[in-house]
């Protein structure tokens, strides 16, 4: 019927920068799909969009139970829980929020690196404990400035990690699907032989099927036992039991983690690391930030329904 509010399947907890937005313009069901069967099944032929998170699931399983579904806005750059393919074979067009948040998980990344190399949490904890009067100096620690960084993928964040590592005198390198001409970084073809010319590798590539495990135990040997790994990317791209493994043996120095293969569950062994810090995926966890994100979000879902088109696609529904 004309006029009536859009029906609308929120996929994830949709952040309170987003939930206002979405519940004014359109009719909201909260992860019916997942709470009540019946119910589910009585509004799905009516649901015209899903909206969720960058770590949200939206398999072709779902897709399919959507007879009238038009778009997935989603609020993340990374949409990798998205069957894009089976949205393209239904019409249905994916977008995310790209760019809006490259400055946070840059900076974040070399917060990251830096807290890694300078042990900084375990300097506060230093402090804290009493360890500064009792035990005297922290160990020495590893200088980041004039280091060589290699960075594993080398999108818009990829980017802005690098220049912000060239304010830090680092030699950096990259290594991504094909070379970009136009930077003035040295590309090298894979992960491993950048890792062998490394002290800092960073990984910033799209997860997926594509990067599964991209950074695996013979990675990390190349990174070699002075070598520190730092991953804002997805928790899918690093091998994360070979990682363990490596950080317990010396295989390399230490490690920076925002992302976990088993979000919000990080393993126990790598917690005991004192040489590892860990962030909880908050590449883009700013007020400022995610509420840029919620925006696009939201104003793909109202461009949409207004007739216009979108402002984000992903790539592969991109005109
Ligand atoms: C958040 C992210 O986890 O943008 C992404 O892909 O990983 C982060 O920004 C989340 O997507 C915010 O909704």
């Amino acid at each position: 019927m004309t006029g009536q509010k859009p029906e609308v399947l929120a996929v994830a907890k949709l952040s309170p920068l987003l939930l206002p937005q979405v519940e004014a313009a359109f009719t909201l069901h909260d992860r019916l799909h997942e709470s009540d069967a019946a119910a589910f099944a009585a509004i799905a032929p009516r649901i015209r969009a899903v909206v969720g998170s960058g770590e949200s699931k939206v398999p072709a399983a779902l897709i399919e139970r959507l007879p009238a579904l038009e778009i997935v806005s989603i609020m993340g750059v990374g949409y990798d829980g998205v069957d894009v393919a089976s949205a393209k074979e239904h019409g249905v067009m994916v977008t995310h929020t790209p760019n809006v948040l490259n400055d946070d998980v840059a900076d974040l990344a070399l917060g990251l690196m830096l807290s890694a190399a300078r042990q900084l949490p375990a300097a506060d904890r230093w402090v804290r404990g009493g360890d500064w009067v009792q035990r005297g100096p922290m160990p020495l620690a590893r200088k980041m400035s004039g280091a060589r960084l290699g960075i594993v993928g080398m999108g818009r964040i990829g980017q802005a990690i690098a220049q912000r590592a060239a304010g830090f005198g680092m030699a950096i390198a990259y290594t991504a699907r094909s070379a970009k001409a136009a930077l003035p970084y040295r590309y090298l073809p894979d992960a491993r032989s950048l890792a062998a010319e490394s002290d800092f590798l960073v990984v910033i590539t799209p997860g997926g099927a594509g990067t599964r495990k991209l950074i695996d135990a013979a990675v990390l040997e190349a990174l070699g036992p002075q070598g520190i790994l730092v991953n804002v990317a997805r928790g899918s791209v690093i091998d994360e039991a070979a990682l363990v493994d490596a950080l317990e043996r010396g295989v390399i120095a230490g490690a920076g983690l925002d992302v976990f293969e088993n979000e919000p569950h990080v393993p126990e062994r790598l917690k005991a690391l004192p040489h590892v810090v860990l962030a909880p995926h908050i590449g883009s966890a700013t007020g400022q930030t995610r509420q840029a994100m919620a925006d696009l979000a939201f104003q793909n879902l109202h461009a949409h329904f207004a007739g216009q088109a979108v402002l984000t696609p992903v790539p592969e529904c991109g005109s």
